[in-house]
């Protein structure tokens, strides 16, 4: 049995007596966070079970689909309402009476506090536990450091809250994080039955504080050690990891109530850090993106058979992400060998997998059944939609359209994986246009998060719901973008690349723009991408280009210099940076840096030196102002979605929130000074964003958007 949720007017926590046993049953929908109701409630119901003699056990449970998912993460950044979680923790654990924790569904940060808190927990299948609060700049703040040590050891605690990571029954059973597996599903029976046992043997209050995890002083301390070395490498920015460190050494060489106090400040510390405040907006901005408001007025068609066109790399990507998520897929290329070309990539992307140990053979024989390929479209009378993934040209798209709309059976999707071409010119080229959708992948599809599902002006809303709902069989984040040139991230990044070509000529040079770049977060520069990626790709971009643009503009040629050299990048051993020997870490180039010494020359720039911080500030307000353009033109709703789009296709680091988030903690109005201080130089590139000038006028922010959205 699930409890079902009560009406909201009832109080969240609820507790009765049943025989000698208090259920406290937590019901605060959706996922029962731990805000200051319901932390009053939960001391309530152990005060009233410390009070009552008729009670010889206490069982915490909670309604819906969970245990407890952890502390209501929207109380953050406001005034603080007692009691704490701490102390709700230190009156569970002070408890005369057992206090039993029943476990079903999600049992994340606090609520595994509230768990280790108890003296004993049972869970049923299906549960997933975690200390996660790193993901959100956080430490386990209400004793969880402190507990999860003494109960796991140092080594597997460490383990836990750095990750993140959720594990289920069984693992945790494993741990010794739980007592018991439920025999059965049904959480309340299994708790109840299990209070019961232990009121049966008398078995007294068990307190995690006094558990022995940490006994073995010298392993525990080598854990530790071990620790902060894998975190001074890893954690990159990141303040919360290496106090994590901190806490689980406060365990193991403080009496507990210090220890407690010790990890209390370093989460306030942390809880208010920028960090936090940014990555608390990712995990709702990615939650919000999915909510277009097609998905709330109509239902997805359906999606079992999916078709790709194309088997290049991004083809085959699209393949593996549709396979991996247990779909059926045909491929369809124009001749035989190249479809056996697009089912090596797919293969290929399976046996690197393997290589690495990170998938089994049987998975990959299995993923391989639901693959299929033809060179003929008619192959594609049954699939309920199909993706092309086909040479980015407008009569080669329309030519691809054609047939489908020749062979699809009536009510199939129609999308397109373009990244720049214009959808509603696409979708008036066939006789079904409400079924032509984008859906915008990132290299590689099997592995990038992003997801731009771009909606064309004649699509029926079912065809959109239907593109988020794909990406949630994908485990992709969807952004609802519209038909512009580059959609969201695209057009983004061809403004901020500019910036970074425009700083690349008027001084600075690759390697120290890229390295400003990596120093805010990003996992790579800009150059390194290029690199990575082809330079060759950008270069006949800008070639077909090149008839529209603005001869007025500022147009920056050392990439194309390097492109004409057949400098493309890692693959060619040379680009921005050179490869050695196939190595994948370049070196600065002295060559490039003639290159672009001559090119200064050519334009008649005298170089000037920037301070990298110098450069964050305009590759920043450049991405800024586009992000708010792009928002001003409603091909983004809201903020949140730019920046849901630049830190999952863009690698904008998460713990500053993307980029419109980040604005708004520099300051708009510090912004669009910066944006006027640059338009002297060039006034047609920063020419600031109706939107920006308009907040700054009204004293608002990009988070005023998201709101009223
Ligand atoms: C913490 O505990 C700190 C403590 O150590 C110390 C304190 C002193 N608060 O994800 P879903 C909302 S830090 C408030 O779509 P699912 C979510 O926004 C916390 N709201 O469902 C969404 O709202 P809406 C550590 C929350 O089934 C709705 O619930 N805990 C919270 O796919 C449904 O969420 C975590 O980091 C919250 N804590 O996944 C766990 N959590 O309907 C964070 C969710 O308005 N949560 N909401 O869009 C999760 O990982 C997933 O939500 C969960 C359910 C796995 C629980």
């Amino acid at each position: 049995m699930t409890l079902s949720s009560a009406p909201e007017t009832t109080a969240p926590v609820q507790h009765e007596l049943r025989g000698s046993v208090l259920v406290v049953t937590i019901d605060h929908a959706p996922v029962n966070a731990l805000n200051a109701a319901v932390r009053r409630g939960l001391i309530d119901a152990i005060e009233a079970a410390d009070a009552n003699a008729s009670v010889r056990a206490v069982l915490i449970v909670g309604a819906g689909r969970n245990f407890i998912a952890g502390a209501d993460i929207r109380e953050f950044g406001k005034p603080a309402v007692p009691p704490s979680l701490p102390e709700v923790c230190n009156r569970i654990e002070r408890c005369d009476k057992p206090v039993i924790a029943a476990i079903h569904g999600a049992a994340l940060g606090g609520g595994l506090e509230v768990a280790l808190a108890s003296h004993y927990r049972i869970a049923v299948a299906g549960a997933k536990l975690g200390l996660p609060e790193v993901q959100l700049g956080l430490l386990p703040g209400a004793g969880g450091t402190q507990r999860s040590a003494r109960l796991i050891g140092a080594q597997a605690a460490l383990s836990l809250i750095l990750s993140g990571r959720h594990v289920d029954a069984q693992e945790a059973q494993r741990l010794g994080l739980v007592d018991r597996i439920g025999q059965s599903d049904d959480v309340f029976a299994e708790g109840l039955a299990y209070a019961h046992e232990l009121i049966a043997t008398q078995a007294a209050p068990r307190r995690t504080k006094n558990a022995r995890g940490l006994a073995d002083k010298e392993a525990s301390a080598a854990a530790i050690a071990a620790a902060r070395v894998e975190t001074q490498k890893k954690s990159r920015g990141l303040l919360s990891p290496l106090k994590i460190v901190d806490c689980v050494e406060a365990a193991l060489n403080l009496p507990f109530d210090e220890g407690l106090c010790f990890e209390r400040e370093r989460f306030i510390e942390c809880r208010e850090s920028p960090q936090r405040a940014g990555l608390v907006h990712a995990f709702f901005a990615e939650r919000e993106t999915q909510k277009a408001p097609e998905t709330l007025d109509a239902q997805p068609r359906a999606l079992d058979r999916i078709g790709v066109i194309g088997g290049g790399t991004m083809g085959a990507g699209i393949a593996v992400a549709l396979l991996d998520a247990g779909l059926a897929v045909t491929m369809i290329e124009r001749d035989d060998a190249s479809l056996e070309r697009g089912r090596a990539h797919v293969e290929k992307v399976y046996d690197a997998l393997i290589a690495k140990g990170r998938m089994k053979q049987e998975a990959k024989t299995r993923a391989m059944q639901r693959f299929d390929g033809d060179t003929r479209y008619d192959a594609l009378a049954d699939v309920d939609l199909v993706i092309e993934a086909v040479f980015e040209d407008m009569a080669v798209k329309k030519a691809v359209f054609a047939e489908l709309d020749r062979v699809c059976k009536p009510g199939a999707v129609l999308a397109t994986n373009t990244s720049y071409l214009d959808i509603d010119e696409i979708a008036a080229s066939i006789s079904r246009p409400q079924d032509v959708l984008g859906l915008h992948f990132f290299s590689p599809a099997n592995i990038m998060k992003l997801l731009e599902v771009v909606v064309p002006a004649r699509v029926s809303a079912d065809v959109v719901a239907t593109g988020f709902e794909l990406a949630r069989k994908l485990k992709k984040v969807a952004v609802r973008a519209g038909v512009c040139d580059g959609f969201i991230g695209n057009r983004m990044l061809a403004v901020y690349r500019a910036a970074a070509d425009h700083l690349m000529e008027d001084g600075a040079s690759p390697y120290q723009i890229d390295r400003a770049v990596r120093d805010f977060g990003f996992p790579m520069g800009p150059y390194q991408v290029i690199d990575l990626a082809g330079g060759d790709i950008g270069w006949a971009a800008r070639k077909r280009r090149a008839a529209t643009r603005d001869p007025k503009a500022r147009y920056v040629r050392i990439g194309d210099e390097l492109c004409e050299r057949g400098w493309f990048g890692q693959k060619t051993g040379r680009g921005f940076y050179r490869y050695e020997n196939g190595a994948r870490t370049g070196t600065p180039d002295a060559d490039v840096e003639s290159i672009i010494d001559a090119e200064r020359e050519r334009a008649g720039v005298t170089p000037r030196e920037f301070s990298d911080e110098q450069i964050v500030r305009r590759y920043l307000a450049a991405m800024i102002n586009e992000g708010a353009n792009i928002v001003h033109e409603g091909i983004a709703q809201r903020p949140l979605d730019v920046d849901a789009t630049l830190m999952h296709g863009f690698g904008f680091p998460r713990y500053r929130g993307g980029p419109m988030h980040y604005a708004d903690t520099v300051g708009l109005d510090n912004i669009l000074a910066d944006i006027h201080a640059f338009a002297k130089e060039d006034p047609l590139f920063w020419r600031a964003s109706p939107l920006l000038v308009d907040l700054v006028a009204r004293g608002q922010n990009f988070a005023s958007l998201n709101r009223s959205a």
